[in-house]
């Protein structure tokens, strides 16, 4: 498929999908949700090892779903564009890679909800976070309800949705919805950094542990543990076990071939 919105650069076993829609402050239509979901559906998570995310400018990340193609949705309408949207969302919260959102601008309603589908979240210092649904007439419907509450805990995130109140940088990172902070300049070049760190990991062992902490999320405790332990013996049936630890021991450093 030919991509008019984004923008793919491959950085070896890393990849970084720009979202760009420069008119519209990077808003999603369905046209850009389409092709985000057949990007992440052909998503090579064998080459790539990181995933970061990120919107073109230095002024918005994703300035939300498009108001314009929304104004005038009826409720089934609506329902269909709430869906595609959380069903993208949820390819990139279920990737079998760790995605990183670099997030260096707005991160408004549909935008926030993108950057908490990601794995980790690091924003530029101009960075505005907010879910202003409610001003609209309409809820958080990328599945913001369902994240940000476990993001930031029920709290926090009933004030900010019940208020629709813009966070700026330095409160996003005081209340857990961005890792850091960085001067705009410096912010892909962190996100690489660590992308690189992770990628430089067991991509086996690092899936695994994405999907443990994940499925975990809704078990009771002892199922957890159960599944932690489970996924853990699994580990050792891997080459790259086998070769980190023989590595460590014998005071090298491991290339791990996910294997
Ligand atoms: N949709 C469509 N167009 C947008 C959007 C958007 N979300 N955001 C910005 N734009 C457009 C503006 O209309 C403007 O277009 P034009 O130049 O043609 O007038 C252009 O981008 C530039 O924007 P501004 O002139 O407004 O730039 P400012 O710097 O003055 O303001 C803001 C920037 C603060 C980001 C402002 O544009 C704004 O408030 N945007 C809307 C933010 C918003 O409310 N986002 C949430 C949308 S709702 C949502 O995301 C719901 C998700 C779930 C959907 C479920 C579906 C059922």
């Amino acid at each position: 498929m030919e991509y008019n919105f984004l923008k793919i650069a491959d950085e070896g076993n890393i990849c970084i999908l720009t979202i760009s829609a420069p008119k519209t402050l990077n808003a999603l239509n369905s046209a850009i949700l389409k092709e985000m979901d057949d990007f992440l559906t052909h998503f090579d998570c064998n080459k790539y090892r990181c995933l970061i995310i990120t919107g073109d400018g230095e002024k918005s990340f994703v300035a939300g779903a498009d108001i314009s193609e929304m104004a005038n949705l009826n409720m089934l309408q609506g329902q269909t564009f709430g869906s595609r949207g959380a069903a993208v969302f949820r390819k990139i919260e279920t990737l079998h890679v760790p995605v990183i959102a670099a997030v260096n601008g707005f991160a408004l309603g549909g935008g926030c909800e993108l950057a908490m589908a990601c794995d980790i979240r690091i924003c530029s210092d101009n960075a505005r976070f907010g879910q202003p649904e409610v001003g609209l007439g309409i809820i958080p419907g990328f599945s913001g309800t369902v994240r940000l509450a476990r993001l930031i805990g029920m709290g926090m995130a009933k004030e900010l949705i019940y208020t629709g109140r813009n966070v700026k940088a330095d409160e996003a990172l005081r209340i857990g919805l961005v890792n850091a902070v960085y001067p705009q300049a410096e912010l892909m070049g962190k996100a690489m950094e660590m992308a690189t760190k992770i990628a430089a990991n067991a991509p086996l062992a690092v899936k695994a542990a994405k999907l443990c902490i994940n499925d975990e999320w809704d078990m009771t405790a002892d199922e957890a543990i159960m599944n932690e332990s489970t996924v853990f013996g699994h580990c050792f049936q891997t080459e790259d076990q086998k070769n980190g630890m023989a590595a460590f021991l014998n005071k090298g450093k491991c290339e791990f071939q996910g294997k």
